[in-house]
């Protein structure tokens, strides 16, 4: 039997919770979405993380399930928390829509962020400092 050539990660660990990894992806793609950052996508949010990760806005049909399963405000707009379950029925049943739509949006198959959407975000990547201070060759002993 030949092996697979890159086997993916699990989203969803067994009890169908979202691994950390896939999770902290979808609160990226949430809050790219989330302009106006409150907590929330309107409908034109939702319209334009539709578009890009379907090629088309969600038909009134899906509208209406996603005002009717998931968690909303009390505007009525889908929450994180409603976003996250949203995702999380889809990966549990179909996990390959999932994937597709992290490579829409720039994960690649172990769900780094390799390509964004966003062009003035070169220098922002760069600007993060790194959490981890493995090579420590230069740092002083301060003992
Ligand atoms: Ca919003």
């Amino acid at each position: 039997m030949p092996m697979p050539l890159v086997t993916p990660p699990p989203l969803v660990d067994d009890d169908g919770a979202f691994t950390q990894e896939c999770e902290d992806a979808l609160v990226a793609i949430f809050k790219r979405y989330d302009v106006d950052k409150d907590g929330a996508l309107s409908r034109a949010e939702l319209d334009a993380f539709a578009r890009d990760t379907n090629g088309d806005v969600f038909d009134d049909d899906s509208r209406a399930e996603i005002t009717e399963f998931f968690d909303l405000d009390d505007k009525g707009q889908l929450t994180l928390k409603g976003f996250l379950q949203m995702y999380n029925l889809q990966t549990t049943s179909e996990p390959e829509e999932t994937w597709k739509d992290l490579q829409k949006h720039g994960y690649d198959t172990k769900l780094k962020l390799v390509a964004s959407r966003n062009e003035d975000s070169e220098d922002k990547t760069k600007a993060i400092p790194s959490k981890t201070n493995a090579n420590n060759e230069k740092a002083p002993s301060a003992r």
